[in-house]
């Protein structure tokens, strides 16, 4: 990886280091998009037929799995993959239930109570992609804030020929309802609803750049009211290492994210050049021995090592990024932790590579990606809900509030507004009862 020094960058340079490279969204991705959903929003089952054929090669006579497919699907999943998706689905399950939160009932003054309540999103789409890697991890972290949540409805699509262990980890996540379509088609017949696919509220899940554009388009749609968990980039990690950081770790935490594809940024910041070296040194062996060295090496290009001062200038440097995970391996992680302001999710110590989140400690692993962790959280309980509020005012909290709200009124000129309470006002002047 390219080393730089970051006190010997200028301003501008500083900037360009940190940047990620631009997402490739064009005009051409967006018309071929909003054409697919066209076809899926008039054609509906026959148009996802039509492209489970064109883009995965597959002839279905039905979209849906039926419960003897799923029950042959799990069979064939192998005893110890299923105990490692038990042991991930428990920690998931833990850690999201203890999320819950609990209502707020609060009397803001005598007789003004406000309500804070929580209820499920009553029908949610999980997209799994398809791809090189069945991503067993992202259904149980989607499928299982879902159930926690309560949300009814749990639908869950994936592009042809499923895997099995998706599928079985699906419906140990109680999810019964699983279609196999992929791609912005999915996204769309999610959105719209088709004579098999259930219309749905809200879509989660990642996807490649049809998907994203898919799910951007469909939740700017008039013509359905769905909503996306977050916009999404291509996934990354930036590590703080120091001195004592082993670089062997730092390398295989740098690749591991790299794998992921050839869009991926990876990142290391440390005050110890020697460290830098090393893990340059380390790269090299690792990568020699990986399934997908081409994508990771492809992705170590775009990547970079910074050279800081100290630890305060690399949290400093690491909140201008703002990274999807944030991996800390230095002599005191929590110190550094107390100067971390953006990242999606935090790994602290040697001990903690990025993979135990993506899979099994319990945290979910669909995170704001591309600098957004400066504003979107990680995915949690309360994105598979909707707050609203209550509020009520007994014939005495209206005396108290009502003064203030009729000035207030008057000083935004609406009348009607002002006349709303001041009736019940004299109302309650008249009966002399202000209970
Ligand atoms: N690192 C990915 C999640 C993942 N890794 C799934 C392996 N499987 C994005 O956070
Ligand atoms: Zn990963």
């Amino acid at each position: 990886m390219q080393i730089l020094n970051w006190q010997s960058l200028t301003p501008q340079e500083q900037v360009s280091t940190l940047e990620r490279s631009p997402l490739i969204g064009d005009n051409t991705l967006e018309q071929s998009v909003a054409k697919i959903i066209d076809a899926v929003v008039s054609e509906r089952d026959a148009a996802l037929l039509n492209f489970n054929l064109k883009f995965d090669g597959v002839a279905l006579d039905n979209l849906a799995l039926s419960k003897q497919q799923i029950a042959q699907a799990c069979a064939k999943v192998p005893n110890e993959l299923k105990q490692a998706i038990a042991q991930a689905k428990a920690n998931i399950d833990k850690f999201h239930r203890a999320q819950v939160q609990q209502n707020i009932d609060v009397e803001t003054q005598t007789g003004i109570r406000c309500e804070l309540r929580s209820e499920p999103i009553e029908r949610v789409g999980l997209y799994i992609p398809g791809g090189t890697a069945p991503l067993i991890s992202t259904v149980l972290m989607l499928a299982m804030p879902a159930k926690i949540a309560g949300c009814a409805k749990r639908v869950l699509v994936s592009p042809p020929p499923i895997n099995d262990a998706i599928i079985y980890a699906a419906n140990q996540c109680g999810i019964d309802d699983i279609f196999q379509v992929g791609g912005a088609q999915a996204i769309a017949a999610l959105a719209f609803g088709t004579e098999t696919i259930p219309q749905v509220d809200k879509i989660f899940g990642p996807g490649n750049r049809f998907v994203t554009e898919a799910k951007r388009a469909v939740s700017q749609d008039n013509r359905c009211k769905v909503s996306i968990d977050m916009p999404a980039g291509p996934s990354e990690v930036l590590i703080i290492a120091d001195s004592k950081a082993n670089p062997e770790f730092v390398a295989a935490d740098l690749l591991s994210q790299a794998e992921h594809g050839t869009d991926s940024q990876v990142m290391l910041v440390t005050d110890c050049e020697r460290l830098a070296e090393k893990v340059n040194q380390a790269l090299t062996s690792q990568l020699a021995k990986l399934s997908r060295a081409e994508i990771a090496t492809e992705a170590l290009k775009c990547s970079r090592t910074i050279i800081v001062d100290d630890m305060n200038k690399a949290a400093t440097v690491s909140n201008l990024y703002g990274p999807e995970h944030l991996i800390i391996q230095t002599e005191q992680p929590r110190q550094v932790l107390t100067n971390i302001r953006a990242a999606g999710s935090v790994f602290l110590g040697a001990y903690t590579p990025e993979s135990v989140g993506d899979y099994a400690s319990g945290t979910n692993h669909v995170l704001p990606t591309y600098g957004y962790s400066k504003t979107v959280s990680s995915l949690s309980l309360a994105d598979f809900s909707r707050r609203f509020t209550v509020q009520e005012l007994s014939a005495k909290g209206l005396q108290t509030l009502g003064q203030s709200v009729l000035t207030l009124a008057e000083a935004e000129q609406l009348d009607a507004h002002k006349n709303a309470v001041a009736i019940r006002l004299e109302s309650i002047e008249a009966r002399g009862d202000s209970g």
